[in-house]
C-alpha cells in the first residue's frame, strides 16, 4: 500500500481552512452564548422590578382598600346634619356641578337615597350584587333625573367622612322641593390621588421610562353580559357610561393605551390573567422592553373584580451600548486570532516551504546549497551538512572513478579504461587532427615464467614491466593492461614512425632488464598509427596482427606499419 503523504503547501491551506473555520465557529458561539447571556440578564432585571413595583403598588392598593373599607358604612346621623346645614344655605349649582365632573374618577359609588329622616333606597352604582334591581332602577333613575337636572337641586360642597378625606368625598344633592335628598359618596379614590401614585412610582423607578396604569374592570376579563346577563338595558347603560369615563380618565392621566386598545388585544390580556405566579408579559420593541403586569383583584370579590394593569417602558440602549462593546470586543478578538492565523501560515510557507524547496531545487540541479539565502538557522545547518556531505561523496566518487580505471595488480590503467581511452583519442583525432599511435604488447613465454618460478613471482614480473615502460613513455602516454601478460600503449601526440621508435626502446629497454634481478623477460610489440578511415576495431585488428607477426617471427621483437624491427 502507497504510504500516505502531503506537500507542506497544500497541509498549510488545509490548516489554514481549519483554523479559518473553527475560529469562525468559536467566534459565532461565542456571540450567541453572549447574546443569550444578555437577554437573560434583562429579563432577569425586569422580572425583579416588576416583582418590586408590583409589591410596592399592591401594597398601595391595599391601604387604599383599608381605608375605603372604614369608611364604606355613612353615617346616617352625619347626614341628618349635613341636611339641617345644607339646607339653609343657596348657592349657584353650576360651579358646584363643574367641580363634582372634575373630581368624580370612575369606580363605585353609593348612592343614598333618603327621604327626610328614612333612608329608602342605598345603592352602589353601578349596582351591588344582590341588591335588588327596582330597587337600584328606582335609585338611579331619580338619580339621573337629578344628574340631568329634571329635578331642581342643590348641589353642596364636597365635605369628607371623618375617617379619611383622601379617599372618599361626599356630595349631597338636595332636591328643590326638598322631597329627595340623594347622597353620593365617592368611593373610589380621585384622580389626583392616582396622579400621585403613579407619580410617585415613577420617582421611586427612575430607571424605568415609563409606568402607565391601566385601570381595568369587569368588561375587560369578564363582559357585561356575563355578569348580568338578563339586564340589558343596564350593562348599555353602564358600557355607555363607564367607557365615557374610562376614556376621559386614561386621557387625564396621559396612559397611552386606551382601553379600547386593551380590548382588542384580547392575547396580551389572556396571557396576563393566564399566568400561575407572577403575572406579567414582556414585550420587546427594538431597545425596549414593555411589560405589562397586572395587579390581584383589588376589591377581592369573586365577580366584581377590579385590576390593575401597569404598563411599564423600560429604556434599554445603555445596556444594549455595554453589549455592542462585549460584541466588538469579541470580533477583535477573532480578527487579531485570523490575522494571526495568517501570518503563522505565511510564516510556515516563507521559511519552510519555499527554504525546502530552494534546498530540492539545488540538489535536483546538483548544486551546492547557498546556506545564506536562508532564514531559519536550523535549514543552515542541514544546508551545510549537506554540502559537507556533497564534498564528501565527490572525493569519494573520484576515489571509486580512479579505482574503477585501474588495475589491480600493476596500478596502470586497466582495459575498461582503455576503450573509454581509444574513443576519446579517435574523437580527438578527428576534432582537433591530434595523431596518435597504438602499440600493444605480450610478455614472451610468461606461462613458462609461472611455472618456473610460480605465480607471485609472474605477478612480480607482470608489476615490474609497468614499472618500465612507464618510465619510458611520457606524461601524456597511457598504459593499460589488457589482457593477463598484455598491453596497450596509447601514445598522444604522436606519429606511426615516432610510435615505432618509442615502441622499439621499450622493447629494448624491456631486454635489457634483469627481472626481480634474476632472469631476463622479452615481449613481442605491434605498432600503428590511427589512419583517417580508421574504426577502434580496425586499428586494435591491424596492431594486433602487428603482434602476431611479431610473435611468429621469433619474438622480442616489434612490428609496424613500416619497418619490422630486430
Ligand atoms: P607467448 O610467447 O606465445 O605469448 O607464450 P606465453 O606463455 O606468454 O603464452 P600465453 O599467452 O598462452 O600464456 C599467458 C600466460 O600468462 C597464461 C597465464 O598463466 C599467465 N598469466 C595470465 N595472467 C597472469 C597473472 O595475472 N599473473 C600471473 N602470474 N600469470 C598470469
Ligand atoms: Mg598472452
Ligand atoms: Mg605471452
Amino acid at each position: 500500500m502507497k504510504k500516505f503523504s502531503i506537500s507542506l503547501r497544500t497541509a498549510n491551506l488545509l490548516l489554514f481552512l481549519v483554523l479559518i473555520l473553527a475560529v469562525a465557529l468559536i467566534g459565532f458561539e461565542q456571540y450567541r452564548f453572549l447574546k443569550r447571556q444578555f437577554t437573560i440578564e434583562l429579563e432577569k432585571r425586569i422580572e425583579g422590578n416588576t416583582y418590586q413595583l408590583q409589591d410596592y403598588f399592591q401594597n398601595r392598593l391595599d391601604k387604599l382598600h383599608y381605608v375605603f373599607n372604614k369608611t364604606a358604612q355613612l353615617d346616617l346621623q352625619k347626614l341628618k346634619e349635613a341636611q339641617s346645614y345644607f339646607g339653609t344655605i343657596d348657592k349657584p349649582l353650576e360651579p358646584i356641578r363643574k367641580k363634582l365632573n372634575e373630581n368624580v374618577v370612575f369606580g363605585s359609588y353609593d348612592i343614598y337615597l333618603v327621604n327626610l329622616d328614612k333612608v329608602i333606597v342605598r345603592s352602589t352604582y353601578p349596582p351591588d350584587v344582590g341588591m335588588d334591581f327596582k330597587q337600584y332602577d328606582y335609585a338611579s333613575r331619580i338619580f339621573d333625573m337629578v344628574r340631568d337636572g329634571v329635578i331642581p337641586y342643590h348641589v353642596s360642597q364636597p365635605y369628607f367622612s371623618s375617617v379619611s378625606k383622601d379617599f372618599r368625598k361626599y356630595f349631597l344633592i338636595l332636591s328643590k322641593n326638598g322631597k329627595f335628598f340623594v347622597q353620593i359618596s365617592h368611593n373610589y379614590y380621585l384622580l389626583e390621588n392616582v396622579k400621585r401614585e403613579l407619580a410617585a412610582l415613577r420617582e421611586r423607578y427612575p430607571h424605568i421610562e415609563r409606568i402607565d396604569a391601566i385601570f381595568s374592570s369587569n368588561e375587560l376579563i369578564n363582559p357585561l353580559e356575563q355578569t348580568y346577563p338578563d339586564k340589558k338595558h343596564v350593562y348599555d347603560y353602564l358600557e355607555r357610561d363607564k367607557k365615557k369615563f374610562l376614556r376621559r380618565f386614561a386621557d387625564d392621566l396621559g396612559i397611552r393605551m386606551k382601553i379600547d386598545d386593551l380590548m382588542k388585544r384580547r392575547n396580551l390580556v389572556a396571557a396576563l390573567f393566564g399566568g400561575k405566579r407572577m403575572r406579567y408579559r414582556i414585550d420587546w420593541q427594538g431597545r425596549r422592553a414593555v411589560v405589562y403586569s397586572v395587579s390581584e383583584n383589588v376589591f377581592n370579590d369573586s365577580i366584581n373584580k377590579e385590576y390593575i394593569i401597569l404598563r411599564t417602558v423600560y429604556d434599554l440602549h445603555g445596556d444594549f451600548a455595554g453589549y455592542r462593546e462585549r460584541v466588538a470586543r469579541l470580533l477583535t478578538v477573532v480578527g487579531l486570532t485570523f490575522v494571526m492565523i495568517v501570518l503563522i501560515l505565511l510564516f510556515i510557507r516563507k521559511f519552510f516551504a519555499q527554504q525546502l524547496e530552494r534546498m530540492t531545487e539545488a540538489l535536483r540541479h546538483d548544486r551546492d546549497i547557498r546556506e545564506e539565502s536562508f532564514i531559519v538557522k536550523e535549514f543552515r545547518t542541514v544546508a551545510n551538512a549537506i554540502n559537507a556531505y556533497r564534498q564528501k561523496l565527490r572525493i569519494k566518487n573520484r576515489e571509486l572513478e580512479t579505482l574503477s580505471h585501474t588495475d589491480a595488480l600493476t596500478g596502470v590503467y586497466n582495459r575498461r579504461y582503455f576503450g573509454k581511452m581509444l574513443e576519446k583519442c579517435i574523437y580527438e583525432f578527428h576534432r582537433y587532427g591530434k595523431p596518435f599511435v597504438l602499440v600493444i604488447f605480450d610478455i614472451d613465454d610468461f606461462k613458462a615464467i609461472n611455472d618456473e618460478f610460480g605465480h607471485d613471482v609472474g605477478d612480480e614480473v607482470l608489476r615490474e614491466m609497468c614499472r618500465i615502460v612507464e618510465h619510458e613513455i611520457r606524461k601524456s602516454d597511457m598504459l593499460f593492461r589488457v589482457g593477463g601478460e598484455e598491453f596497450a600503449l596509447l601514445l598522444v601526440p604522436a606519429e606511426g614512425k615516432s610510435g615505432l621508435r618509442i615502441a622499439e626502446a621499450i622493447r629494448k629497454r624491456v631486454a635489457g632488464q634483469k627481472f626481480l634481478s634474476r632472469f631476463a623477460v622479452t615481449i613481442s610489440v605491434g605498432v600503428s598509427g590511427f589512419q583517417t578511415d580508421d574504426s577502434a576495431v580496425s586499428l586494435y585488428r591491424r596492431v594486433d596482427e602487428f603482434l602476431y607477426i611479431s610473435k611468429q617471427n621469433g619474438k622480442n621483437r616489434v612490428t609496424g606499419d613500416d619497418t619490422i624491427w630486430e
